[in-house]
């Protein structure tokens, strides 16, 4: 399979919650605990949850902000940072809301689920970088009032089309498509190593465990935590100078 990476010229790489597993976040399908042990998170991640309670969904995401804020990226995320620099056409397609992808240096990133770090007016969508923190419930616009809304990407939700259609577009023209920490789970980003394997590139599947990965010509498993599996296989095939 090395044979097949070595130097290859043009990579894609797609990212779920495992890879930040190694940075102490849990996964998205981890059971939530503490006093979020009662909710799942596809019940809370959806707009039907923040109409209905807004100041519990806003928590949460609260929660998860501050979590990310104390964790630092891996060698996982490190070693994605050193393949962008050896292959000249490198894309990130994070599922990934927590932009520890950023943090660790990547600069090709798109961020198909939207970041945690940014919040959105619910009535003009005016993306907001900043805000004050209330004690309870949402921050609210400055310009028009409305609540602000975490930006993210909601069960229900269609992605954003310029970013859905780039990682579409780095998915049919790569060599090379590794999946890292991903359960494949949630469309239409579970669908993109299967599109790059059809379109011919050699498909890397990085995960400790492999329920639900699909097998097939050009599908390769590489069983193993990210943090442990990325750098050996980076150093392997993309040697650095
Ligand atoms: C949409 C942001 C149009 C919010 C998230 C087609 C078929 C079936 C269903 C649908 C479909 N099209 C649309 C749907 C509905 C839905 C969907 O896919 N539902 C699923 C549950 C069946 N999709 C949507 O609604 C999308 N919108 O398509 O719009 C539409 C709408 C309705 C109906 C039709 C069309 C929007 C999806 C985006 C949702 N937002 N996040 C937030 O984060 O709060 S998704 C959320 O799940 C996270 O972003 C997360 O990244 C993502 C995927 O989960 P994973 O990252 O894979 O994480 P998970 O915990 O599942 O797995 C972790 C993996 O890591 C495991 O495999 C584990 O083994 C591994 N691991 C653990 N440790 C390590 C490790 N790997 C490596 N190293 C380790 N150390």
């Amino acid at each position: 399979m090395l044979a097949r990476l070595r130097n290859a010229r043009s990579v894609t790489v797609l990212t779920g919650a495992g890879i930040s597993a190694e940075s102490g976040i849990p996964t998205f399908r981890d059971a939530l605990t503490g006093l979020w042990a009662r909710y799942r998170p596809e019940e809370l991640a959806t707009p039907e949850a923040f109409a209905r309670d807004p100041a519990l969904v806003w928590s949460w995401y609260r929660m998860r902000r501050e979590m990310v804020a104390r964790a630092e990226p891996n060698a996982g995320h490190r070693a994605l940072v050193a393949l962008e620099r050896r292959v000249p056409w490198f894309t990130l397609i994070t599922q990934n809301v927590d932009g520890l992808h950023r943090r660790a240096g990547s600069e090709r990133v798109i961020e198909l689920h939207g970041s945690l770090g940014r919040a959105r007016c619910s009535r003009e969508d005016t993306r907001v970088e900043t805000w004050d923190e209330p004690e309870q419930g949402p921050p609210r616009c400055r310009a028009c009032g409305a609540l602000l809304r975490p930006d993210v990407v909601w069960f229900g939700e269609v992605l954003p089309a310029e970013a859905l259609q780039a990682a579409e577009a780095a998915a049919r023209d790569c060599e090379v498509f590794l999946s890292v920490g991903t359960s494949n789970l949630v469309e239409p980003a579970a669908s993109l190593p299967w599109r790059a394997a059809a379109a011919g590139a050699e498909v890397v599947v990085i995960n400790p465990t492999m329920d639900g990965q699909r097998a097939g010509a050009r599908i390769h498993h590489l069983v193993g935590p990210a943090g442990q599996v990325l750098p050996q296989l980076v150093e392997s095939a993309w040697p650095g100078p």
